[in-house]
């Protein structure tokens, strides 16, 4: 038996459906992952969930009239059948209103708060009268001091990109109200990120603390690492991690009614309350999973939550003691789609529920079109156009074609049954090298966290197969030579065989098809590319 592994995917905010960007980017490179462990008997506990709480989703409710709960209902609900539908097999897709995460969070937070791990600042923040509620920074627009642009957020200009704090916006306005917000004092608690700096950019630089080796930082992604370093060499400054709001996890202590955690502080100790829920309905203990050291922990998000899960969570778990810290963190950048970019709010997007209506059982032609072109490295791009050069150029011209062709030959001359080899010659013993060592070389990509190289890899497995039987032409051969036909039909049924294993990540439908098809069951992955 392996290590363990936890393989969390970003908790998706419950206050609207699943797109096409949020999947390429958290959840089907994680699903990949994962049903490649698992093909190899890895112990995996695969997490997600409904990230329920936010400054968001409070303000969407009050919008639409609603209570926060009737919207995460309906979308708790209905992402979750998505994920199902889409083939991705998390190992429990929990909710942040369960009682048994608000208890985690709130023993998080009174342990910190117990051993004075927090600042406790009592400071002025805007507070709008016509909602009697503090204002998010996100809540606030006004003039940028940088660049006197208009429509500054209280947190950042995107125009000039400069961060910015609520105070030094000029003539500021409630973005909910229009109105003037007025300054009113409010106590909170602060993590002091300044403290953890030290060992944060050694642990990211190098994966070590304390003279122990964590991770290999040669195997996280660049642009993650350069992330991280700009954050800390920028200085980290603390950061409040409660919130003036009714909805969310209350502050555990007295006199703070009206106070919340900031969901940022609970949603990822979300991925640890997931864990205890699964572990309890499957037997296990949820401490051999976040309190061993022979845990492989690896989150999946988009590059905008880099910075709350390689430097703020881990503060988190560090100071609660005997809690792992990330192996990797593969964030992803953004996809686009047809040259502008995703938009919840201007409803440019392709809503994975919809897209199941107009392609009736095709989850995998979208899984292997997102993986091909997947922001792995920088943003890309989705066009529709794409997607069906995809679907028809590759998915169905070469894995399609060719798996058919040997189906159908197989059936046609044999009855469906394996013919046996005869003699192999030179350009067969090549096939046969080849097939061998394909099923390692896509491992290995899979391992780095490659997902594209990987399927291309497994792609040009299918495309040798076809030219395999187009360089020997079995439905001529036998006309003349029965045992050569053979030899040529069994070794492309061993490709074929290969290929519903080794296509499992990527196109689990496909896969469940090709093994039914094959009469084959229960294969791993070490199954692959060997007789
Ligand atoms: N809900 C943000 C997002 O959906 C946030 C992720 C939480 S992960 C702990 O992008
Ligand atoms: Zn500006």
């Amino acid at each position: 038996m392996g290590k363990k592994h936890i393989v969390t995917s970003a908790l998706l905010y419950a206050n609207g459906p699943i797109h096409i960007g949020h999947i390429a980017g958290a959840y089907f490179p994680a699903d990949i992952y994962v049903r490649f462990l698992r093909l190899n008997n890895e112990d995996v506990a695969f997490i997600c969930g409904s990230d329920e709480h936010g400054a968001a989703i409070t303000l969407q409710a009050k919008k639409l009239g609603l209570t926060p709960k009737e919207i995460i209902d309906k979308y708790h609900n209905q992402n979750k059948k998505t994920f199902a539908e889409f083939g991705i097999d998390f190992s429990i897709y929990h909710r942040t209103s369960e009682k048994i995460h608000h208890e985690t969070a709130k023993e998080f937070f009174t342990s910190l708060e117990k051993n004075n791990l927090f600042e406790v600042k009592t400071t002025e923040q805007y507070f709008d009268d016509s909602i009697n509620q503090f204002l998010a920074d996100r809540y606030i627009e006004g003039e940028c001091p940088k660049c006197g642009y208009q429509h500054a957020y209280g947190d950042q200009c995107e125009k000039c990109g400069s961060a910015l704090s609520p105070n030094e916006l000029i003539n500021p306005k409630s973005t909910i109200s229009g109105n003037k917000p007025v300054l009113k004092k409010t106590k909170h608690w602060y993590l002091p990120m300044a403290k953890h700096e030290k060992w944060l950019a050694k642990w990211i630089d190098e994966g070590v603390i304390n003279d122990s080796k964590y991770h290999d930082t040669k195997t996280w992604k660049t642009q993650v690492l350069g992330q991280c370093k700009s954050w800390i060499n920028s200085g980290l400054k603390s950061r409040a991690i409660t919130r003036d709001l009714e909805w969310g996890v209350k502050v555990p202590l007295e006199n703070s009614e009206g106070k919340v955690l900031y969901v940022w502080f609970d949603a990822p100790i979300g991925y640890i309350s997931a864990t205890k829920a699964w572990a309890k309905l499957n037997n296990k203990k949820w401490e051999d999973y976040w309190k061993s050291r022979d845990t492989e922990l690896v989150h999946f998000i988009g590059k905008d939550n880099i910075v709350f899960h390689c430097i703020i969570f881990p503060i988190i778990l560090r100071l609660k003691k005997n809690y792992i810290l990330p192996k990797n963190v593969p964030a992803n950048e953004f996809l686009n789609l047809e040259g502008n970019k995703l938009s919840t709010s201007k409803n440019w997007a392709i809503w994975l529920h919809e897209y199941l209506i107009d392609f009736k059982d095709q989850q995998d032609s979208l899984r292997y079109a997102l993986c091909a072109s997947a922001p792995e490295n920088k943003d890309t791009d989705f066009t529709w156009k794409e997607f069906q050069a995809r679907n028809n150029n590759e998915l169905v011209s070469i894995l399609g074609n060719f798996v058919n062709r040997v189906v159908v030959l197989t059936n046609k001359y044999w009855g469906g049954e394996v013919p046996v080899v005869d003699i192999t010659n030179e350009y067969d013993e090549q096939i046969l090298s080849i097939l061998k060592k394909s099923p390692t070389k896509i491992a290995k990509s899979i391992k780095k966290f490659r997902f594209r190289e990987a399927l291309t890899e497994m792609m040009n497995l299918a495309r040798i197969g076809n030219k395999y039987l187009a360089d020997c032409e079995p439905w001529k051969v036998i006309k003349s030579d029965e045992k050569r036909a053979k030899t040529i039909l069994n070794i492309s049924l061993q490709i074929t065989a290969s290929l519903s294993i080794v296509s499992e990540p990527f196109l689990p439908f496909t896969s469940k098809k090709l093994k039914d098809i094959l009469n084959l069951t229960k294969l791993k992955w070490t199954d692959a590319g060997v007789k």
